[in-house]
């Protein structure tokens, strides 16, 4: 199967209790390729734009406000299935009802402060992607 990517932010929960580097190593773990990366903060508004999607949800100023409240670290990754396996290892948006050992069960406190963001589909990652990065930026 040809490799593909998928977009990830570790949010500014888990940047604040120092888990980039647990969180990273989950990541390489499950075989995905680090393609781009930097350390960065979100504006209120650059928040708002990346969430667009969300604008009507009843959750949109929170969600804002808390993407746009620390740094974070944006990446793009590289795998087999990179898209759908990513979604699997992070589990659900809920940690209380993601599955045993993903990130969002080890490491996430909250639905709203849910320690990272994942693609949900191939469209959206080169989205995201082209949000955050030239193509300078990736290798
Ligand atoms: O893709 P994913 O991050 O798992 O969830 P989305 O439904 O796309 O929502 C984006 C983001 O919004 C979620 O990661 C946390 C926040 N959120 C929330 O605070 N409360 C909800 N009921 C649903 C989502
Ligand atoms: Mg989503």
């Amino acid at each position: 199967m040809a490799t593909n990517r998928t977009f990830t932010m570790i949010k500014p929960d888990a940047v604040e209790k120092n888990y980039i580097g647990g969180i990273l190593d989950k990541i390489n773990a499950a075989g995905f390729r680090i393609v781009a990366m930097k350390y960065t903060k979100l504006s209120k508004e650059e928040a708002g734009e990346f969430y667009a999607v969300h604008s009507e949800r009843p959750f949109y100023g929170e969600l804002v406000d808390y993407m746009s409240n620390g740094p974070i670290v944006a990446a793009i990754l590289e795998k087999e299935n990179a898209v759908a396996d990513f979604r699997t290892l992070i589990g659900a948006t809920n940690p209380a009802e993601a599955a045993e050992g993903t990130i969002r069960k080890l490491y996430a406190e909250s639905i709203s402060a849910n320690a990272v963001h994942g693609s949900d589909s191939d469209e959206n990652a080169a989205i995201e992607g082209n949000f955050f990065f030239s193509s300078l930026e990736r290798f």
